[in-house]
């Protein structure tokens, strides 16, 4: 343990430091247990805003904590790089380091933080689309410590051997969260960086997608084909063909001559929403678009809004509509210009935007995006202007945060819904995301559940993989194996690549489609337990997906679980990540009651197990999120050693802010055994929303597949009794 040193002192009153001791590591705290450290008082008054701390001048609230047991060591390395360091002691795992391919645990392993387009990654990649400068580490006692180095520019996150971070920019600031658990220590992250806003309840369905479903007509056909065949869906997307030429904000007159009639007749006859692309590169070609030319690219030259060359010239590269021009998101009114871009967009009844290229993705060059020297304006607030090397990494993230002002200020009313490819760390407060381009192979479907984990430890809980895989045909075994389990995810969304097959659940035959099905109905009977927990992510930062060894983070054995994952505390998945289902796992001490939903004796449909001490609510099958009420609410039981269990269940009006004025309804609910009978009554209820009357049915896990049920009135007490 190492002992706190006397930076901060003499960094407040810099008129006294003498140049030996301006390299003195400052250290200051700015919150419980949080300390910030500057590697000098010149780096301190020299660092950046943060753009992954919801306060991007977060004051310090005081000296750092007597005894604190982190500390980075600064130093620059042989390349030049600032650098820090700090050690871990033995039986330490590292994990988070945002969006990474293959395993969970992250010690060993290099990271290279710099969003790219890595169609097709593997193993060996070190970048993806995503910058996440954070390492959570959990020491052999299960206490836990995070660390944030809050720089925006390339980095190279090293846990060989210790954490050791290398940037390729100025000195910058490293913050340490210290923490009693894992769990404390990603809820604190989002404390620091913001929780998820509460998305609109359709989004939390299933999401349908392909590049790309055209004409219209093809994309009725594939929503009605979901609901012919009563397979949950809620969304359908539409991709980049959709548009004139790629040019964004404009529709193929021959292919979706009228978008407004086809979202309003998806959403009115079929009950599906809509999800449409929006590219920042903007096509500079004018002249197909007589007589007026396209505004979109004229606003944009006449607005002075693109990111331009070293030389001051207008930056040009090439994406989907040939030569494009790029907004400098870097400015707010660019930002505003952006945002403004979609009322007449939103207009034709879209109810969600997916921002895909924006790392941004440039064709025909080796390094795949701009160049570095590249210069974007940059407010103040962000620190003044600068070159691309210091805003590539939040480029997607400042394009998502103009997208959802511009979504949200057209429909005040509603919740926006936005995906975003490109991510750095706190952009979960704009966007849901997704794994970019991965393949139809086992190795991406197995891996799905560690990328989605170390997200999720990394402060992104609303993600997902395309699921049976963007790259190539797969087969119906893998697309089966992995539309079984990877529907459970919190973001769940099929799609695959142009020229591919056709994936939507029923193109692999019957048996496929009957597989979906169950895996569809088994999502949306969770879907209070699931809703629920999107509301703990929103308002309390709790990860929705969690590794095993969040259940017990004492036992080393659970510190590699690859295979196994946490819905909220109290729901574990076993899905079979290989053919033929071989690969042995290791469950979590403790209680764990198993739970039999649809396709309980298919090998591709996961096992669930539901922690003892834990309630989870359920509701009936549907078609989608708003076909019925949640009536009746069926409560799974599964009691701790001492006959007790709890859980809770949030409702409101499934879109909308009025829950923020109380129009919402927090049950928890309690099951206790007193001798022969275990009782199931509410203990607390919060928010102004009335208790519908409704039935409420009550499932007892009694191990070994075995049950008790109890039914009445949810608001009154059930008593099951035992024999
Ligand atoms: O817009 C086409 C695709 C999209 O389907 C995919 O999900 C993105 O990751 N997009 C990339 C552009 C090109 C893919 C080769």
């Amino acid at each position: 343990m190492r002992m706190r040193h006397v930076g901060l002192l003499l960094a407040s009153i810099p008129s006294l430091i003498a140049p030996a001791v301006t390299a003195q590591v400052v250290s200051e705290s700015i919150g419980d247990d949080i300390v910030r450290f500057h590697a000098s008082a010149e780096a301190k008054a020299n660092a950046y805003p943060s753009f992954a701390l919801l306060d991007p001048k977060m004051p310090a609230t005081g000296a750092s904590p007597e005894g604190f047991a982190v500390e980075p060591d600064f130093f620059t390395d042989e390349q030049g790089r600032n650098s820090f360091t700090i050690e871990i002691g033995p039986g330490t795992s590292l994990y988070g380091t945002g969006e990474v391919p293959g395993p969970l645990l992250r010690n060993g392993r290099k990271t290279v933080l710099w969003n790219s387009d890595s169609y097709g990654y593997k193993e060996a990649t070190q970048s993806l689309y995503k910058s996440h400068p954070w390492v959570l580490a959990v020491r052999d006692d299960g206490s836990s410590f995070g660390v944030i180095g809050d720089s925006t520019y390339r980095i190279e996150i090293d846990l060989t051997e210790d954490i050791t971070f290398h940037a390729e920019g100025p000195e910058f600031p490293v913050i340490v969260i210290e923490r009693d658990s894992p769990l404390e220590v990603v809820q604190t992250l989002a404390e620091l960086t913001g929780k998820i806003p509460m998305p609109p309840k359709w989004a939390i369905g299933y999401h349908q997608c392909r590049y790309s479903y055209y004409p219209d007509s093809q994309v009725r056909e594939i929503a009605q084909g979901f609901r012919d065949r009563d397979l949950p869906a809620d969304v359908i997307w539409m991709d980049i063909h959709y548009m004139d030429e790629y040019r964004v904000f404009r529709f193929d007159d021959e292919l979706f001559p009228d978008p407004k009639g086809l979202n309003e007749y998806l959403l009115n006859e079929l009950n599906f929403h809509n999800v449409w692309m929006i590219d920042p590169g903007i096509g500079a070609e004018t002249e197909r678009f007589p007589p007026e030319g396209y505004s979109v690219y004229e606003e944009m030259i006449e607005g002075d809004h693109a990111v331009k060359t070293s030389d001051g010239e207008i930056y040009q590269g090439e994406v989907w509509p040939g030569w494009c021009v790029f907004p400098d998101y870097t400015q707010q009114r660019t930002r505003d210009w952006w945002a403004g871009l979609y009322e007449d967009f939103m207009a034709q009844g879209i109810t969600g935007v997916w921002n895909d290229m924006n790392e941004p993705a440039i064709f025909n060059v080796e390094s795949k995006t701009m160049p570095e020297d590249n210069v974007h304006a940059g407010d103040p607030e962000m620190g003044g202007g600068g070159t691309h090397a210091r805003f590539h990494n939040v480029y997607g993230m400042l394009m998502i945060k103009a997208t959802r002002e511009g979504v949200q200020k057209t429909n005040p009313s509603k919740r926006p819904f936005v995906l975003s490819r490109a991510i750095y760390l706190g952009g979960q407060r704009y966007a849901a995301g997704w794994s970019g381009d991965n393949s139809a192979d086992w190795w991406d479907l197995e891996g799905s559940v560690p990328m989605v984990l170390n997200m999720s430890l990394s402060g992104f809980p609303f993600y997902g993989p395309d699921l049976g895989g963007f790259i190539g045909n797969g087969d119906a075994d893998q697309f089966e194996r992995w539309f079984g389990y990877g529907v459970l995810f919190p973001f769940a969304r099929g799609h695959t690549a142009v020229g591919n097959r056709q994936k939507e659940p029923w193109e692999f035959g019957e048996e496929v489609e009957n597989t979906a099905r169950q895996a569809l109905n088994n999502r949306y009977m969770l879907l209070p337990y699931y809703y629920s927990l999107f509301y703990d992510a929103h308002t309390k930062g709790s990860p929705i997906t969690q590794p095993v060894f969040f259940a017990d983070p004492t036992d080393p054995a659970l510190r590699t679980e690859d295979d196994l994952f946490l819905l909220g505390e109290g729901l574990l998945i076993k899905p079979n990540l290989t053919l033929h289902g071989d690969r042995a796992v290791t469950m979590p001490g403790g209680i764990w009651n198993k739970l039999n939903l649809e396709g309980a004796d298919n090998p591709d449909i996961p096992e669930f197990f539901v922690k003892g001490g834990s309630i989870i609510p359920t509701g009936p099958v549907m078609q989608y999120t708003s076909e019925k009420p949640l009536n009746p609410l069926t409560l799974v039981v599964s009691l701790d050693e001492n006959g007790r269990a709890s859980g809770t269940l949030y409702e409101d009006s499934g879109d909308g802010y009025s829950y923020q004025n109380g129009d919402y309804l927090l049950s928890t609910y309690i099951a206790e055994r007193i001798g022969d009978r275990v009782e199931i009554r509410i203990t607390g209820a919060k928010g102004e929303r009335k208790r519908p009357i409704r039935d409420m049915h009550v499932r007892l896990l009694l191990g070994d597949g075995q049950e008790a049920f109890g039914s009445g009135r949810d608001g009154s007490e059930i008593t099951i009794e035992l024999d």
